[in-house]
């Protein structure tokens, strides 16, 4: 018989890996006794399509996958050939998995039935947020949205099954592509990031709970439209500066999101000349990151209106967005109501 090792020793060799998301999921299950499961299934095809499109990303640059795709997406904007992976990555599990019976893609001008009429949930996305750092190896994410059907289960699913308030959503959540792969969502009973282990190819929770700070010290907008902005944001644009907050603007939603949660901040995207009703997308982009923010204790408006409560009437409706610590979402209202003068 060998000898043991000192108990130091094997403390360390067999040190608990943590809680795997697969684990963790299926613990946070009794939450909800009427999924019967659907829910969790959904989240873990989220994470595997996550963990595809990254080996996809980590080999780009090699088997010549960056870079236009030479289409144009529903948007108009360029489709760059990893936003098409990755909404066939994220389209294909989520249709194989069999529990979402309708997806919006931002890749996708009309509403994809998946062809699973028995499934209860709708799933709206942007497979590959962020895509014009691609080609540069700057940090881009994924964005999902998780609605319950409004259509009887059985039929066709419709575009009013997707045309929900974001305060409807039942989960939500994003993957960020960067120094690390990070899967981050809410069901509505708090924040939970999970950090991939690529030497197990799991998911760890890695941030339980997390909260935003009620003030920051980061502001994040693109400097480039600040002259096209109302005369309110510019003001408290102005007193970020006065302040000596730090200023940060990566270009990619998820990523400018995720640290300013992790650091407390305010991100803007507000209405521009060339965005006059914001950039960035309602249903798949601002509710969905809304709602992690109020989970984490944070705030999302459009300027006017709390981003959860707005009504959508179009599948890529466009809102502003202002996003981040509470206190300081607060300040920037005051400053966005002050009559013009
Ligand atoms: P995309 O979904 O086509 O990538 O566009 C959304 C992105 C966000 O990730 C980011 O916050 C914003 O557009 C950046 O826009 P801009 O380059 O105008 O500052
Ligand atoms: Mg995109």
């Amino acid at each position: 018989m060998k000898p043991t090792p000192p108990q130091k020793d094997l403390n360390r060799l067999v040190a608990s890996i943590g809680t795997t998301l697969d684990r963790f999921i299926t613990q946070r299950q009794q939450e909800f006794p009427y999924a019967k499961g659907e829910l969790s299934q959904i989240l873990r095809d989220v994470g595997l399509a996550a963990k595809i499109v990254h080996k996809a990303m980590m080999s780009s640059g090699l088997i010549g996958i960056e870079g236009p795709a030479g289409e144009r997406n529903v948007q108009g904007e360029d489709q760059q050939k990893l936003d098409v992976v990755a909404n066939v990555r994220f389209v294909r599990a989520l249709t194989r998995g069999q529990e979402v019976c309708a997806i919006i893609s931002e890749e996708n001008e009309h509403l994809i039935d998946t062809g699973n009429p028995q499934a209860k949930y709708i799933v709206a996305m942007d497979p590959l947020d962020g895509s014009s750092n691609i080609d540069v190896n700057v940090p881009v994410g994924t964005i999902f949205s998780i609605y319950r059907r409004q259509s009887p289960v059985g039929q066709p699913p419709t575009p009013a099954d997707v045309l929900q308030k974001g305060a409807d959503q039942v989960a939500s959540g994003y993957v960020l592509y960067g120094s690390s792969l990070i899967l981050t969502y809410t069901t509505g009973y708090g924040v939970n990031s999970f950090t991939y282990d690529h030497t197990i190819g799991e998911f760890i929770l890695s941030h339980p709970n997390l909260k935003t700070k009620e003030h920051g010290q980061i502001f994040s907008y693109n400097e480039g439209n600040y002259h096209d902005f109302g005369q309110g944001t510019r003001a408290y644009l102005q007193h970020c500066r006065d302040q000596r907050y730090t200023a940060r603007y990566v270009g990619s939603l998820v990523a400018d999101f995720h640290r300013n949660l992790l650091k407390g901040g305010i991100f803007f995207y507000p209405a521009t000349a060339k965005s006059p009703q914001g950039k960035l997308r309602l249903l798949y982009e601002c509710n969905a990151l809304a709602f992690l923010a109020e989970q984490a204790g944070g705030q999302a408006t459009n300027g006017h209106q709390r981003i959860l409560e707005i009504v959508p009437t179009h599948i890529h409706q466009r809102s502003p967005l202002i996003i981040g610590s509470a206190g300081m979402v607060a300040d920037a209202l005051r400053f966005i109501d002050q009559p013009e003068g």
